[in-house]
């Protein structure tokens, strides 16, 4: 066992290095070549890795840190070693500067051997990449074990100038995995082993795995020729597509500039995609952008127009070779400030989609544009900022939770055609807190919103006398809570309204969405507002119609009991052909309650109180009850409701009539 020094090796000479991550913790057991930080500069990052295996029992840096070649990165214990932190120096500087030829040599041998033999393996290698050496595997596609598909992605490989997917020459299944993510490759480099489907020998899927894709990547590979040739006009230089190998009406797949933009060299322009491969088309130049010529969706080829740059430092140009702009369209130059001043929608469009460099690779793009997802909004989680399939996955599925779980917020404020509510900082009046609401209470604004903008409501009032329910209800009340049943006014009520539906079935009803008929409800199922300690909720109770007073009682009694209980399940609360909300027992004289939808019709009950009623020869005090009834004008008119008022209110005033 012996103690390591891990320091940052050769790093051609760049001095002062970020370090952007640090991927191993203290307690950490580490592999060979695994990476330990991430280093970047302003033109590239890297991975720097371990050379050796072993348990991680100091780091020397954080996040955030500057480093040159020879910085200790960590201590490291390693069984078993007899090397010195000399030796270890000396060995990272070796591997870092040529990891594309050392990291895989372990595991090639069984796999050439394998592809050697009468079985249908072949392996795979890294096709024709327009020479560049050294390239990231930047995504490791398949899995061993994995099925793929003729010209399924296996791995992507990045330049710092272009990404490419390299295809799968065959269908078969993945039988060895000859390189991770974060190791480097050169063509001819093997990068799995596949079982070939319907493979008679060896070598001739081999052959295929070799010349096959050569010819995408190699098309599309800008590599070190990708530079943009800028055409000296002046102060103006136009910049065109450059040699990218050949490919021709490659899509177009983002501008990343507009007019008035200024553009540091190396940044990018455009982003141009095949199938196959994705490239970043850098400024050749720093500059200010004075006219695009081309938008995303175009398909361009090599010497193309891109746009046209004044560049920096130069001259700036006379009015009249100003008009001879290459580009007809192109505005007349303005100054830089005019521009912006001027260009507010350009600012905006910058701004909605910003000029942001996106690491993402053709296959994660393509999804992007199949899933309408803008990949600059995407948060990347990939090595040295790669979006990858999850992270995109992710973004859709937080978008589709958000929607979903949060859809008050957004009806609440923003309904169709409604202006919104301005956002007011209230902390500039006095003191406040801003409490999350419920899931429940997210809901119910969400649902009334619904309701309130979808449903012509109209209320109906009347007060019902009911001296004679009270009456009998309190003679009926201490015998029914020795049956452990709480006999409020509610039961009674459920059960009139349950009659008056069934009298009534204009009101037991719902619209059916093809807005040309109703759906006319056999059955009469009553919801219940309560107010639980997690919002307004409603349990339905069922097939009131065929059920007596008690049993209403009970049954409502023990869904009120699950509610303030939390115990609701969903199908607590669906079905309902009604609703009954009462506000009896905290008072006032009356209230216009909103239609739970698809329900066209709810009761509100505001607190019974005596008062006098002429009878005809004098004043008597009389318990009257306040009904409130709220309904949709669409499936219900005012004659309907009319009725239905009447007829519940003659059965609450007669409480023998419920009993028929
Ligand atoms: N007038 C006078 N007294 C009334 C009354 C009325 N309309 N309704 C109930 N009361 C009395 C009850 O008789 C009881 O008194 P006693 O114990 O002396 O008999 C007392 O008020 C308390 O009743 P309760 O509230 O416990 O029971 P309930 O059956 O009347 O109501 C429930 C149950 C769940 C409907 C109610 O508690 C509730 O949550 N209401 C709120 C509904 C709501 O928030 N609606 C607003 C929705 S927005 O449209």
């Amino acid at each position: 066992m012996s103690t390591e020094i891990i320091r940052v090796p050769d790093i051609g000479g760049a001095t002062d290095v970020d370090v952007i991550e640090v991927s191993v913790q203290v307690g950490d057991i580490i592999e060979v070549d695994q990476s330990i930080i991430v280093l970047e500069t302003d033109k590239a990052s890297m991975d720097v890795p371990s050379p050796m295996a072993g348990k991680v029992t100091a780091i020397s840096v954080k996040e955030g840190d500057t480093v040159s070649e020879g910085s200790d990165v960590l201590t490291l214990e390693v069984e078993g070693s007899e090397s010195t932190s000399e030796d270890t120096k000396e060995a990272s500087k070796e591997e870092s500067s040529e990891p594309a030829e050392e990291a895989p040599v372990q595991e090639k041998q069984p796999a050439q051997k394998s592809a050697a033999t009468e079985t249908s393996e072949q392996t795979v290698s890294v096709p024709d990449i327009g020479g560049a050496t050294g390239v990231d595997v930047i995504e490791v596609c398949v899995a061993e074990g994995d099925d793929v598909q003729e010209g399924d992605s296996i791995i992507v490989l990045e330049t710092d100038k272009a990404s490419m997917d390299i295809p799968a020459p065959a269908s078969g299944k993945v039988a060895k995995l000859l390189i991770k993510e974060g190791d480097t490759v050169s063509e001819g480099d093997e990068i799995l082993v596949l079982m070939a489907e319907g493979s008679a020998a060896a070598d001739e899927p081999v052959a295929k795995a070799e010349s096959e894709p050569q010819q995408a990547p190699a098309e599309e590979a800008p590599a070190k020729e990708a530079e943009p040739q800028p055409a000296q006009t002046g102060g103006v230089e136009s910049v065109n597509v450059p040699d990218i190998g050949g490919a021709t009406d490659v899509d177009v797949i983002e501008v990343s500039v507009a007019v008035g933009d200024k553009v540091e060299e190396g940044d990018s322009i455009i982003v141009l995609e095949t199938d196959k491969a994705s490239m970043d088309i850098p400024a050749p130049k720093s500059g200010t952008v004075k006219s695009v010529s081309i938008k995303e969706g175009d398909k361009v080829s090599e010497g193309a127009l891109i746009l046209e740059l004044e560049v920096e430092g130069a001259a700036a140009p006379a009015p009249a070779e100003k008009q001879e702009a290459p580009k007809a369209s192109a505005p007349a130059a303005p100054k830089q400030e005019a521009a912006k001043a001027a260009a507010p929608s350009d600012q905006g469009a910058v701004l909605s989609s910003p000029n942001k460099k996106v690491h993402a690779g053709p296959a994660v793009r393509l999804l992007a544009r199949e899933l309408g997802v803008d990949l600059s909004l995407v948060r990347a989680t990939g090595p040295r900022g790669r979006i990858t399939k999850e992270d995109l996955h992710a973004y859709v599925k937080a978008a589709v939770q958000k929607a979903s779980s949060a859809p008050a917020a957004s009806a609440a404020v923003e309904g169709a055609g409604i202006p919104r509510v301005p956002e007011i900082d209230f902390g500039q009046f006095g003191e406040v807190e801003v409490v999350k609401l419920s899931k429940i209470q997210k809901l119910t604004s969400f649902n009334m919103t619904r309701s309130w903008l979808n449903v012509p409501h109209v209320t109906q009032f009347d007060k019902a006398d009911i001296t004679d329910l009270e009456e009998f209800r309190k003679s009926l009340k201490p015998e029914m809570e020795k049956q452990g049943v709480k006999l409020t006014p509610l039961p009674f009520m459920i059960k009139a309204v349950a009659q008056a539906l069934v009298k009534n079935p204009a009101f037991n009803v719902s619209l059916h969405a093809d807005g040309e008929s109703v759906v006319q409800k056999k059955y009469v199922h009553i919801g219940i507002a309560v107010d639980s300690p997690v919002g307004l909720v409603v349990p339905v109770l069922r097939d009131v119609d065929k059920k007596s007073v008690v049993q209403i009682a009970a049954e409502a009694g023990e869904l009120i009991k699950k509610a303030l209980g939390k115990q609701l399940k969903p199908a607590d609360m669906q079905g309902g052909c009604f609703t009954i909300s009462s506000l009896g027992a905290m008072g006032g004289t009356g209230f216009t309650p909103i239609v739970n939808t698809p329900e066209v019709g709810i009761l509100g009950v505001s607190k019974a109180d005596v008062e006098p009623r002429w009878n005809g020869k004098e004043f008597e005090p009389r318990t009257m009850l306040p009904l409130c009834l709220s309904y949709d004008h669409r499936a219900v008119n005012g004659a309907d409701a009319g009725r239905f008022m009447t007829y519940l209110n003659a059965l609450l005033s007669d409480v023998r009539r419920l009993t028929l």
